[in-house]
């Protein structure tokens, strides 16, 4: 295993429901780092870069509406694994998978509002951590 980065975001519906801390502390729990955080909100464009793969899905629309609804939470979170080991924390994207015990388990109301993203592969992680922080 190695020390990697990885970009998370917590979503408008997290910030909303003032979720943020207790998310906060279960990536702390699992002992990896914040090296840094900020709080945005975004706009469009930088929604159909960051979501190429999902650009011509039907729910696109929705999914835009939804991601600048409001201010969002960009982190860059660092530990031994924590690219998949976040992903594991995070839990499954579809609504009717993500287990118990999981941040979107035991937070995400639905498929699309879903509390938090995270990179899905190292290279991916070092691609979103340039658009959302520049470095
Ligand atoms: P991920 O966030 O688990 O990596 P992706 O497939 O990359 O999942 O999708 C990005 C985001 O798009 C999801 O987190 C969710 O907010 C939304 N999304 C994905 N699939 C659906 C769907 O089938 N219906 C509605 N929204 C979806
Ligand atoms: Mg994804």
């Amino acid at each position: 295993m190695a020390i990697e980065r990885t970009y998370i975001m917590l979503k408008p519906d997290c910030v909303e429901r003032g979720l943020m801390g207790q998310v906060i502390s279960r990536i702390e729990n699992k002992n990896y780092r914040i090296v840094d955080a900020k709080m945005m909100t975004l706009e469009e464009p930088v929604l159909r870069e960051h979501y190429a793969h999902i650009a011509d899905k039907p729910f696109f629309p929705d999914l835009v509406r939804y991601m600048t609804s409001g201010p969002v939470l960009a982190m860059i979170v660092e530990g031994e694994n924590a690219v998949k080991g976040m992903r594991i924390l995070m839990g499954a994207t579809k609504f009717e998978e993500a287990t118990a015990g999981t941040i979107r388990g035991d937070f995400a109301c639905s498929t699309s509002e879903n509390i938090i993203h995270g990179s899905d592969s190292v290279e991916n992680a070092e691609i979103e951590i340039r658009r959302f922080f520049g470095c």
